[in-house]
């Protein structure tokens, strides 16, 4: 009966820790951590802050060589997604914009280094890219129903350099 007693004090706070590293788990996994719907909470320091909108990209901060937080809000009605796309030496948006027009791999001008996942309007998200000196391109994929053309290629564009 003394042994029952003793066992009750002994394993309730063992219990409560292991719910509690549960739901810590849970709070501070990446894909929590990635999507907050609060644009004024702001977990990480960020290099990079990015609006995106129809049908723009309008970047605040600037890079440096190394690996490097983007933090990206969409304000716009619609959802949207931001990739990093590295440009070869000496390639610009408008080699990246002519190729695609014209069909050709897109690898003709580069690379995509890192992408933030689709944000829903309001949305916020965070996502790190590691970055050498050179070119960039920060790139909306998504399809305009409207016209069935990629947001790009309507004003989601941005180039910018990295030094
Ligand atoms: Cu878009």
């Amino acid at each position: 009966m003394d042994l029952i007693r003793l066992k009750i004090p002994i394993h309730f706070p063992v219990l409560y820790f292991f719910l509690l590293s549960c739901f810590h788990l849970f709070l501070f996994s990446p894909v929590f951590a990635q999507t907050q719907t609060d644009p004024l909470i702001k977990p990480f320091s960020e290099d990079l802050d990015v609006m995106v909108y129809e049908f723009e990209i309008k970047p605040t901060g600037s890079v440096h060589p190394g690996v490097r937080n983007i933090r990206v809000s969409n304000v716009g009605t619609i959802t949207h997604e931001l990739v990093v796309f590295r440009l070869h030496p000496g390639k610009t948006v408008n080699d990246f914009l002519s190729n695609f027009k014209a069909g050709r791999s897109l690898s003709a001008s580069g690379r995509t280094i890192a992408n933030m996942h689709p944000l829903n309007k309001g949305e916020v998200g965070v996502f790190t890219a590691n970055f050498e000196t050179g070119n960039y391109i920060l790139l909306c994929f998504m399809v305009d129903t409207e016209t069935g053309k990629p947001h790009f290629l309507l004003g989601m564009n941005h180039q910018f350099l990295v030094d």
